[in-house]
């Protein structure tokens, strides 16, 4: 057990990676750079509102750095060797998990040592996060990557609230099965007094393991399980959001607006643009999307001097294989359509694989006329949420994957299945071509689930939840 420190933070956030990266310039400047993807995006405007602390990796391997105030939070650097970066995160988190949670879309990859590495680092995230919790404090684990980290930091420090949340999908029994470690695995969420999943299928999923590999004593009953100490852990759906006033002032901000204007110019004002954004990675449904397109212009329904596709694909894991792999799939995909389609000069599918300002996100979200989100399956997407808030106009379109927790919450945008090419080129037409009265209804029954449902209460909810179980049952 670890003695609560007297003056520590009265909330924690635990997250693989911190909100900024820590970089090194040439000539050894050192910067911090706010982190990509959907976990930061979310959870950066929370933590600035509450202040606290927020444990996390600092993106550079081999290298210890001391803790600091950023924003109005203490960021706790968590060290990890480059062995370390390479088999617990890009291994067993990335090429393991990742992929298995996401309906094996790529092989999952099981290695005894990355499984070890795991375990260790979990400890390691664990014990931090009990030296810098205070009495009572709550502590809000994040994601796959600390799966391990309730139960350790509650052998730590059994008086913490503990609250753990899920951003990807929780595979079904028969995928889950497959993992040589599920019972620790299950056994480490267990530790949390409430486990949030995005949408109700992940917490329908992990009550029905739960119940499966239940050791004795422990009973599950309705989104309860009450474990051989009497202690109950509560599993539940709390579908994550995004800063929506936040996104909508920056796109009505007057440099972004100049910065659409200049955009559509630099495309050549077609007349319909196509969206995408992805990170860079294969559960986002980038071949098939861009193949639909791609034949779209070439059977001639699209035509190149009208409309384009602009695909912004950021880098995303760039050393595990499977990311090469697609990153290569994608460039050759992208230049052998665009060497058959489209005139001298003027491509049909604009693709840059970078990472973009804030501001030139919303200015690309406000002149897309079709956005288009097709994962093959995703926890949310926020991408989606993005885009309905920083489109102003109503004559927008979104088309959805099925398979993204996104859809049951946006049922008004144009849904499509990843997988059946032809239905989504029929769809992807449809979104391009409805009138304007059908548009509007769609757009503006999207923009009031995304005006009401925001990140806050998103957070409010989990929190107040987790305040709620802990007295009942702590
Ligand atoms: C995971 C789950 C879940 C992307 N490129 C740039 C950039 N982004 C931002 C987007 C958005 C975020 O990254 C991506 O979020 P998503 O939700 O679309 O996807 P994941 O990264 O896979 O997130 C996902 C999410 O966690 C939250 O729970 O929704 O299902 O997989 O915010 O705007 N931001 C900037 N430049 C870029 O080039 N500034």
């Amino acid at each position: 057990m670890t003695a609560a420190p007297t003056d520590g933070a009265p909330f924690v956030v635990v997250a693989n990676r911190l909100p900024v990266d820590r970089t090194v310039s040439p000539d050894g400047t050192i910067d911090w750079r706010t982190s990509p993807g959907g976990l930061v995006t979310a959870l950066e405007p929370v933590m600035r509102a509450k202040g606290g602390a927020w444990v996390g990796w600092h993106g550079a391997p081999d290298e210890t750095v001391e803790e600091f105030e950023h924003d109005g939070f203490t960021v706790v650097p968590v060290p990890l060797s480059a062995q370390e970066v390479n088999e617990y995160y890009e291994g067993f988190s990335n090429a393991t998990l990742w992929p298995l949670y996401h309906d094996s879309v790529a092989f999952p990859e099981f290695h005894r040592e990355w499984w070890d590495s795991y375990q260790l680092v979990n400890q390691r995230f664990a014990q931090r996060a009990a030296e810098v919790a205070g009495p009572g404090a709550t502590v809000w684990v994040q994601d796959y990557q600390l799966h391990l980290v309730p139960t350790m930091l509650r052998e730590l420090r059994p008086d913490l609230k503990i609250g753990f949340f899920l951003h990807i999908p929780f595979p079904p029994v028969e995928l889950f099965h497959q993992i040589p470690w599920r019972r620790q695995l299950l056994g480490g969420l267990m530790g949390a007094d409430l486990v949030g999943f995005q949408v109700p299928g992940g917490a329908q999923n992990f009550l029905r393991l739960a119940r499966r590999h239940a050791p004795e004593k422990v009973t599950v009953k309705g989104s309860e399980i009450t474990l051989g100490d009497g202690r109950v852990a509560v599993a539940k759906a709390f579908p994550i959001s995004i800063d929506t006033d936040g996104f909508r002032e920056l796109a009505e901000s007057d440099e972004v607006k100049a910065e659409a204007r200049q955009l559509r110019e630099d495309l050549g004002n077609p007349k319909v643009i196509f969206l995408g954004v992805d990170r860079l990675d294969y559960t986002k449904g980038l071949r098939q999307r861009i193949r639909a397109m791609g034949e779209l212009f070439a059977e001639g329904k699209l035509d190149p001097s009208e409309a384009v596709l602009l695909q912004v694909a950021t880098p995303s894991r760039e050393r595990v294989e499977e990311y090469k792999r697609l990153r290569d799939d994608i460039d050759l995909l992208v230049g052998r359509i665009n060497s058959e389609v489209g005139g001298v000069g003027r491509s049909a599918i604009v693709y840059r694989h970078a990472s973009f300002p804030r501001h030139t996100m919303a200015a690309m979200y406000s002149i897309a006329d079709v956005m288009v989100v097709t994962p093959l399956r995703d926890g949310m997407n926020l991408v989606a949420k993005e885009y309905v808030a920083c489109h102003g106009s109503d004559d927008g379109a979104l088309v959805l994957s099925e398979f993204a927790g996104a859809a049951l919450e946006l049922k008004q945008a144009y849904l499509v299945n990843p997988y059946d090419l032809n239905g989504m080129k029929e769809t992807l037409m449809q979104a391009a071509t409805d009138g304007p009265r059908v548009r509007r209804r769609r757009m503006s029954a999207l923009r009031r689930q995304v005006t009401e449902h925001t990140i806050d209460r998103w957070a409010q909810n989990f929190l107040d939840t987790l305040d709620e179980v802990a007295r009942a049952h702590g």
